[in-house]
């Protein structure tokens, strides 16, 4: 390690506040002022860990669906995964050390993994369009060059393009074109071959309505409009020219069930939202009376499932299909995937992070968060399996054409990482096989009436959770109150937990009806506030 370089760099991005920061559910994520040095501590650790790995690392500098004024980094491992679970620890402490312990951490780091220091490393670095993010952009690429590192920056980019280029340049192509245009023509090239030029196909009609949050998604949208051509029509809203994340988005769209600001929505017309990096997406419309229809992330899991089922069947592939969900699904939907498609359904912790590292365990594995974030993964073995099949000449010709479709269809999937943009196409050409509309893919199961709030608390560190958050062990009492609770209304289910991206304590309720869930929400955030130490004004009962 050049001592002189690193102290020289160090001295460029100082630690001057003394916050502590953790790497929560999705790296570090705060107020944009703070991260400066955290930056600058992330390039060096992704160069180590590069070291390790020898293999590229990605940097993410995101604060995803956050207001404009909060930042964050999401560091990327080898396989285009979220950061390894062990080191999420040696993060959060080289992040939060004194500028005259940076350089000792990192002598612990080297020893502790046993890190041979000489060998080459490469950072690849993306960033959303925060105003914040050029200048932590910068501070990351000063720590990989202090540390020797080679960077590569593809400067605004979005998150879900980020890990497709760290798998690519890992597998030096074999993934696809480690390029943004390679990323494009993969993607797009697979959607049109599927839908041929039949673009139209029963109630499916290929035009839709997007709002892109004010975020990064809405460059990505420009750039696929390029490539789609006549295969759908995208009118895209909230391409930048208003507020990151204000009043639209799928984060705004999902939890507060409305509409995004500045989008004129038609009867019956097919919306879609993605969040501020384009990780997530959810889908929505509004009927003739006015009523606004949610198509979530659970709903866009089950699509897919039931999809692949189809594909399976017709094909004749003995392939486990299975679907990973966290404890925000709607009880609705994981009865019809338990009752109706019989696809096994496994629950973990919130975080992507759990969940694709779930999903891996299946041949196919589909997972999604409710809050649309998610994608569809593939073993190595089930994908081999597909190709030979194709290869298969003594099968009937329907069978081959289900093998094929599958081979096309994976095309289109981002598999590193949840894929606002992917998703999408993957839900439009599954609606345009089946010929349906939003309200024909509504009809397959119906969603239970549910609430999500948060309670600020003095300190969330003290909430502690089990059983894949679904049950509060910490504070002590807190369960007993929401099982009495619970215990009040009908098909009803609720749970709490410390969010890992935001200073608050997320209580999620459902219930047979709206003003069950409304209720039981309210008392569930109460109880938090008062055996959970509650700080500011007690949450409001429902009038
Ligand atoms: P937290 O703040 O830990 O609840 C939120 C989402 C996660 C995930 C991360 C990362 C909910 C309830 N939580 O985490 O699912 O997407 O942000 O962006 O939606
Ligand atoms: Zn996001």
């Amino acid at each position: 390690m050049d001592v002189p370089t690193i102290d020289k760099a160090l001295a460029l991005h100082p630690r001057t506040h003394d916050g502590y920061v953790e790497y929560g559910t999705a790296g570090f994520r705060t107020r944009s002022h703070m991260l400066e040095h955290v930056m600058f501590r992330m390039g060096l650790l992704a160069v180590l860990r590069s070291k390790l790995k020898r293999a590229a690392i990605g940097l993410m500098i995101t604060a995803s669906h956050n207001e404009e004024h909060d930042n964050g980094v999401k560091i990327v491992d080898p396989a285009g995964e979220m950061l390894e679970a062990s080191w999420e620890q040696i993060a959060t402490e080289l992040a939060n050390v004194e500028d005259s312990a940076v350089i000792l951490t990192l002598q612990e780091i080297v020893e502790s993994q046993n890190i041979d220091i000489n060998t080459p490393a490469t950072v690849i670095i993306g960033r959303d369009t925060r105003s914040s993010s050029p200048i932590l952009a910068t501070a990351a690429e000063d720590g990989v060059q202090a540390l020797k590192g080679i960077v590569q920056d593809f400067g605004t980019i979005t998150t879900p393009q980020l890990h497709y280029l760290v798998v690519c340049i890992n597998t030096k192509g074999s993934y696809g074109a480690p390029t943004l245009q390679g990323y494009y023509e993969k993607l797009t090239s697979a959607f049109k071959k599927i839908r041929g030029s039949s673009v139209k196909n029963g109630k499916y009609i290929p035009r839709l309505i997007l709002d892109a949050a004010n975020g990064v998604g809405a460059i990505a949208v420009e750039e696929f409009k390029k490539y789609l051509d006549s295969s759908i029509s995208i009118e895209l809203h909230n391409n930048g020219n208003g507020k990151l994340n204000y009043m639209c988005g799928a984060d705004f769209v999902k939890v507060q069930q409305a509409q995004p600001l500045n989008v004129p929505l038609k009867p019956n017309m097919r919306c879609v939202s993605i969040d501020g990096d384009a990780d997530r997406v959810i889908y929505y419309y509004t009927d003739e009376q006015d009523k606004f229809h949610l198509l979530d992330g659970d709903r866009i899991a089950t699509l897919i499932a039931s999809y692949f089922k189809e594909l399976l069947l017709e094909s004749g592939l003995s392939l486990h299909l299975g679907l990973v969900q966290t404890a925000y699904a709607n009880g609705g939907s994981t009865d019809y995937i338990s009752n109706v498609l019989k696809v096994p359904v496994v629950c973990v912790p919130t975080g992507v992070k759990h969940l694709h590292h779930e999903a891996a365990y299946f041949d196919i594995g589909v997972y999604f968060e409710a809050n649309g974030h998610g994608t569809v993964t593939f073993k190595s073995t089930a994908l081999e399996k597909i190709r030979n099949t194709l290869q298969d000449s003594s099968l009937p010709e329907s069978a081959r054409n289900a093998v094929a479709k599958l081979l096309n269809t994976i095309q289109v999937i981002n598999q590193t990482v949840g894929d606002a943009l992917s998703d999408m196409l993957l839900v439009e050409t599954i609606l345009h096989t089946k010929g349906w509309d939003l309200t024909e893919w509504e009809k397959s199961y119906k969603d239970l009436p549910n609430r999500q709030s948060k309670v600020k608390v003095a300190d969330r560190t003290i909430f502690h959770t089990a059983d894949a958050e679904r049950k509060c062990v910490e504070p002590i009492g807190l369960q007993e109150r929401i099982d009495q609770l619970v215990a009040q209304y009908p098909k009803s289910r609720s749970f709490v937990r410390p969010s890992g991206t935001e200073d608050v304590v997320r209580v999620y309720a459902e219930a047979g009806d709206v003003v069950a869930a409304q209720k039981l929400a309210a008392e569930v955030s109460l109880a938090v506030y008062e055996l959970g130490g509650g700080i500011g004004p007690e949450p409001a009962m429902p009038s």
